[in-house]
């Protein structure tokens, strides 16, 4: 689709070309078969829709344990200590995905609604007072980097180091490429002063921290363990929900009309929330490595070789959506990859849609119109796709 590749073979998708506008190049892989060699790296890529679900299922074959970004754990060493849920197979991963899960309950979110309300009502208070305002540091930052460390019962201080910490978390994914080696340089400053606010005797009584603890206490893990749970919450839940509000913003903003359905029924906010991770996919990729050979058609993947999942693609793969590339606030989401799939999906995505239905939903009782005043600029990661800067005017309804 209007992208021409001498060879799918060339293709870099952690090149600012790629990620710039990644999304003719999915076009050109998924058309190329089920399953693409990237040369420049020596690996495999999946696509489209359903070799990406077969990937992510399929976790016997297409483990996690030696990394879910390009390094692979078993050769080379890991650029930080394996996360032992993400980075993590059967059984150590069934025992620490238990804990979290357990953390980021329904029930056990219910408690963060009020609050999460609270703060939604009073942000949108000082939005409209400025009217003109940057969505991403404004609204797509400041309202997770408030609720998500109070949920998680941060102390106030010291928080200033989260933001870096995500950026530096995805960049480690990718390839030894300049926002590599950025995140790499960062790295010294910021790892300490995570653990320093994750320690248990700062953490408030109630929060998930405290409850990622109690599990030490049952004897459900270490101490130490309990401690990389934690840091866990941080790593995989802040970026993300911040990208996942920054790409509604601007599919709000260029998508009036489905605004405008949102408004007329602010209760189908989280399901337009939905949607914006569909179309924009703020986890781009994930990689697997192959434990033993497996087919794609007439392919082989061998025992050792690494398995770039796109699920960006997946969730347009015209194979699988009609109309992919449209924002339809009305759209049945549910089979979208943009949380994974299996035993890996992501386990706090119930705080990140409420996150999002509550923030949006305040949106849409108050705000008329979200205009873009000028392009949005990209920022960009080797794992993510989100915004440093997304020019606003929010109009009262
Ligand atoms: C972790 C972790 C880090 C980044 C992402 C993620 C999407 C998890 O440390 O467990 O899940």
């Amino acid at each position: 689709m209007g992208v021409a590749h001498d060879s799918i073979a060339d293709i870099d998708p952690f090149s600012d070309e790629f990620l710039r506008d990644p999304f003719p190049h999915h076009a050109a892989m998924r058309d190329a078969g089920p399953i693409v060699r990237l040369e420049r790296y020596g690996i495999w890529a999946v696509a489209r829709y359903d070799e990406v679900f077969r990937t992510y299922t399929d976790w016997e074959t297409f483990i996690s344990s030696a990394g879910v970004g390009i390094t692979d754990f078993r050769t080379s060493p890991p650029p930080r200590p394996p996360s032992i849920i993400l980075e993590a197979d059967p059984p150590l991963h069934t025992r620490t995905h238990k804990i979290l899960a357990r953390a980021l309950s329904p029930a056990a979110l219910r408690s963060f609604r009020e609050p999460f309300a609270r703060e939604a009502e009073a942000l949108v208070d000082r939005l409209l007072e400025r009217g003109v305002v940057d969505g991403s540091r404004d609204i797509a930052q400041a309202y997770p980097l408030k609720v998500f460390p109070d949920a998680i019962g941060l102390p106030p201080h010291g928080r200033e180091v989260l933001p870096a910490y995500g950026d530096m978390v995805f960049n480690f994914f990718g390839p030894h490429n300049e926002l590599f080696t950025e995140a790499m340089a960062a790295a010294p400053a910021v790892s300490p002063a995570i653990m320093a606010i994750c320690e248990r005797a700062v953490v408030s009584p109630d929060g998930l921290a405290a409850n990622v603890f109690a599990a030490h206490d049952a004897g459900e893990c270490t101490y130490a363990e309990a401690g990389m749970l934690v840091r866990s919450l941080l790593s995989a839940g802040l970026d993300t929900t911040v990208d996942s509000i920054a790409c509604a913003l601007v599919c709000f903003a260029r998508n009036p009309d489905q605004w405008d359905l949102v408004r007329a029924n602010p209760s189908i906010a989280r399901a337009a929330f939905d949607e914006s991770i569909r179309l924009e996919s703020p986890v781009q990729t994930f990689f697997r490595t192959a434990a033993r050979s497996a087919m794609f058609g007439d392919i082989e993947v061998r025992n050792g070789e690494k398995v770039l999942m796109f699920l960006a693609s997946a969730n347009r793969d015209p194979r699988k959506w009609d109309r992919p590339d449209e924002f339809d606030v009305t759209r049945k989401t549910g089979a979208h990859i943009g949380f994974g799939a299996g035993i890996h999906r992501c386990v706090g995505e119930m705080l990140s849609k409420l996150e999002g239905e509550i923030l949006f939903t305040a949106f849409a009782r108050r705000i008329a119109r979200i205009e873009l005043l000028d392009e949005p600029t990209l920022r960009f990661n080797n794992t993510l796709r989100g915004y440093s800067r997304i020019p606003l005017r929010l109009h009262a309804a």
